[in-house]
């Protein structure tokens, strides 16, 4: 069996791969989301690619769409992508590997892309599971910047007023947006606080250590008090390529041949 560490290396060897031969961009954010996808999908989520509409399936909603390649690469990895070519078919026409999140794939919930969605959605599939008292859990995977949407608050208010304790939201917290730091675009601080005055459950955790995450994704997802629950993970954007590592230009660059070739020397190395 692959273990989580794995999981995590070989997504990151594969969003390099994505971004570099389709030339396409948002690899900062991808790579900083890696290592929650790998704890999530490899030892939290109770999903299988034999039957990936299972009704009694937990469900995710990936609400930070233009990191698709983590996302993509996470499900190949875990086997929902039979009889498709990933690195064919990315950002071909056609296909359904748009460069954004594409619900027409197995495995997907929901397309993403516009931010601020998501967690709405999520609120609903979490509400639905609750009155038809069923056991799944709903993780809901948001970007810091996406904060700034106003609808991602409207659904913070409802969630808790609905008691939806069958919903963990993780926010992505990498400190950076599409144009510069958070702090000095829109300001999230003190975000805990914010999600504690709602009435949710909150836990910080450092967003690349696997075990912490596992930890806290386990014991949110098994409670059930009353509350929504919110992991703030403390990412860094890049996280694993030191060149990449909080520089806000490798939201949109993609890598050239000299990137990839030293990126995978440092990826390998881990
Ligand atoms: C509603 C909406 N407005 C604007 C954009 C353009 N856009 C793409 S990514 C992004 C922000 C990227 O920063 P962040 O949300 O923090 O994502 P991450 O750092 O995780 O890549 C924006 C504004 C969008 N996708 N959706
Ligand atoms: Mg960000």
């Amino acid at each position: 069996m692959t273990s989580t560490p794995a999981y995590a290396k070989q997504l990151r060897q594969r969003v390099l791969e994505l971004c570099s031969r389709k030339r396409t961009s948002h690899i900062g954010g991808a790579f900083s989301v890696a290592d929650i996808l790998a704890v999530l999908y490899a030892e939290i989520l109770d999903i299988t690619a034999d039957e990936p509409d299972a009704p009694g399936r937990d469900r995710l909603f990936f609400s930070k769409g233009h990191a698709c390649t983590a996302l993509y690469a996470m499900l190949e990895l875990r086997g929902f992508f039979k009889g498709y070519d990933l690195l064919e078919q990315f950002t071909e026409n056609g296909t359904y590997f748009t460069s954004h999140v594409n619900h027409n794939l197995p495995g997907v919930e929901l397309s993403t892309g516009s931010l601020g969605h998501a967690l709405g959605v999520s609120c609903g599939s979490a509400l639905a599971g609750k009155r038809r008292r069923q056991p799944w859990s709903v993780f809901s995977i948001l970007s810091d910047g996406e904060l700034d949407e106003g609808s991602n608050w409207e659904a913070i208010l409802f969630a808790a007023h609905h008691k939806l304790d069958n919903l963990v939201a993780v926010i992505d917290y990498n400190k950076i947006q599409s144009f510069g730091a958070v702090s000095e675009i829109m300001n999230l601080e003190p975000l805990a606080d914010k999600f504690k005055a709602f009435n949710w459950e909150v836990e910080e955790v450092d967003g690349h250590a696997l075990p912490a995450l596992q930890d806290v994704f386990m014991r949110f997802k098994e409670s059930r008090n009353g509350r929504p629950k919110c992991v703030i993970a403390h990412t860094v954007k890049g996280k694993g390529v030191s060149f990449m590592e909080n520089d806000l230009a490798w939201h949109y660059r993609s890598p050239s041949e000299a990137d990839v070739l030293k990126a995978i020397s440092e990826l390998e190395a881990v």
